[in-house]
């Protein structure tokens, strides 16, 4: 390793992970530089950098998807890293390659990682021939629907006809006839043709019920870890909403066995940094490779809490030519880690994305408490990005404290402006079925009861949103110490504190 120290990181996103990857760096003694759309002008993780870029409108295609003004910007300001956190280009083959061609280091896998894992049936190919469980299908893209009817009863129905340039659930169709093939066949290959550019395609059997599993992996210049699995089961349109570390289907043996696939497939790859291998864990409790993300995940925290790995830190040290830190032999996790993402969609408006300024905001703190948040009080929301406001994860010996400590949490948390799935957290985290772990990837289909808006819900945020007023109010008096005001305030702040705890607000 001749390579020259690294010193300066522009982190190429926003938000929260913006944060996270800074504070990681502070930690590591590296400087910082943010880059910013005219939305994020004035936002938490513009402040926290050492020095910051405009790089364009709010649109992320005129800014935060803009390779060469984020090349540009890092030239400008003498970086010599580029973080790409997750979202936005952090998967693009072809920005890794242009952050590497510009003499800079990307913080991630080899470009190469991230094209052999882009297709999805080129990765099962390389996945099968390195001893990774792959899902029974097509390994080649189908073109003749005689040939994919006889894949389809050769591995026997329900099939699942999948888009070669997909993930994510895009151009995905069941078929559970014969009679049904072909024409799946045609509207996904459209679907995926209108995704992706690529209308390839290729089968699968339909694997019912399975829970989402997938295992963290940590690769440098010698050695290649897996720093166990997540439970992702808890989701909605493909958007997870809460995860958990460890999983309650996954015994220490599985744990290895699917260990050892994930380290075979990132060793496979060539992986470099921070990766995670997606399984299907099936009740039979067989294990399937589905896909490998070549970033760091939204969800990352909960292993870091069961694991005390810091994984941002590991990446920086990874892409600077360090070994990681983490000690040879066996990792442990101690206790359970549950992090639930708060965003703004709103329960009453069908779970559409509510924009607008978000008026207060009290963060929960606390023995066992980690908020990873973007936004402050008095920050603004835009429908040009993701709406998840932040993460909570609660960690805790076991995982039914786990549990009561994050639904402390969601009690102490307070958002007012902004519409959120908060009310959601706290049904979920008391719901029977989810304290049993007794969840599968259609858990929320099947209970609609918990992501309706509820009369209760409507109660709590009036009251609230009083409170917040009032609390703003008592503010005011005590500055001015006007004595009218004063007792004013001082007589309701009883009656609405009485009211806020028969409410169970606190
Ligand atoms: C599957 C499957 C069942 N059987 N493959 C969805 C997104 C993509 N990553 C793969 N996905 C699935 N592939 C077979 N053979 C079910 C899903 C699936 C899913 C997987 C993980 C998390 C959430 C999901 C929601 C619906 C379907």
């Amino acid at each position: 390793m001749t390579r020259r120290p690294m010193r300066r990181v522009l982190v190429a996103n926003r938000g929260e992970i913006a944060l996270r990857i800074m504070r990681a760096c502070r930690d590591e003694g590296l400087e910082t530089v943010a880059v910013y759309s005219d939305a994020d002008a004035q936002a938490p993780f513009v402040r926290a950098a050492d020095q910051s870029v405009r790089i364009g409108p709010p649109a992320p295609a005129e800014s935060y998807l803009r390779i060469d003004a984020l090349i540009a910007a890092a030239q400008a300001t003498g970086a010599d890293a580029v973080h790409p956190g997750y979202g936005f280009l952090s998967e693009r083959a072809a920005f890794a390659q242009a952050v590497t061609d510009a003499g800079l280091i990307f913080i991630g896998p080899p470009a190469s990682a991230i094209v052999a894992m882009g297709d999805k049936t080129s990765a099962r190919r390389l996945m099968a021939a390195a001893g990774v469980p792959i899902v029974p299908g097509s390994t080649k893209a189908l073109t003749d629907p005689d040939e994919a009817a006889k894949v389809a009863t050769k591995i026997g129905y329900p099939v699942l006809v999948k888009a070669a340039a997909g993930g994510g659930g895009k151009g995905m169709r069941i078929v559970r006839t014969p009679a049904e093939l072909p024409g799946a066949l045609t509207t996904a290959s459209s679907e995926a043709l209108k995704s992706f550019g690529d209308g390839s395609v290729y089968l699968e059997k339909y694997i019912e019920l399975p829970r989402h599993v997938e295992i963290q992996i940590l690769a440098d210049q010698v050695r290649t870890i897996h720093v166990g699995e997540r439970e992702c089961s808890i989701q909605r349109r493909h958007q997870k909403l809460v995860e958990e570390a460890p999983s309650v289907a996954v015994s220490a043996e599985l744990r290895e066995r699917m260990g050892a696939a994930a380290v075979a497939a990132g060793v496979a790859v060539g992986y470099r940094g921070a990766g995670t291998c997606e399984f299907l864990l099936a009740a039979s409790g067989e294990f399937y490779f589905l896909e490998m993300n070549t970033r760091i995940q939204v969800e990352h925290p909960v292993t870091e809490e069961v694991y005390g790995v810091d994984l941002v830190r590991e990446q920086l040290r990874i892409a600077s030519g360090l070994p990681m830190s983490i000690p040879e032999g066996p990792l442990v996790p101690r206790g359970w880690a549950i992090e639930c993402r708060i965003t703004s969609e709103d329960p009453a408006n069908g779970l559409l994305p509510s924009a607008g300024v978000i008026q207060w905001l009290r963060a929960p703190a606390g023995p066992g408490i980690r908020w990873e948040s973007g936004v402050e009080s008095g920050s603004e929301g835009t429908l040009y990005y993701d709406s998840m406001l932040a993460k909570l994860i609660a960690h805790a010996p076991d995982r039914a404290r786990a549990i009561a400590v994050m639904q402390r949490a969601l009690q102490e948390l307070m958002v007012v402006g902004v519409a959120t799935n908060v009310p959601f957290h706290r049904k979920l985290l008391a719901d029977p079925d989810f304290q049993r772990g007794d969840i599968d990837i259609q858990f929320l289909e099947r209970r609609p009861d918990l992501m309706a808006a509820s009369d209760d819900d409507a109660a709590i945020e009036r009251i609230a949103i009083a409170a917040a007023l009032l609390a703003e109010d008592q503010r005011i008096s005590r500055r001015v110490s006007a004595p009218a005001g004063a007792a004013n305030a001082g007589a309701s702040a009883s009656a609405w504190t009485q009211l806020a705890r028969r409410d169970g607000l606190r």
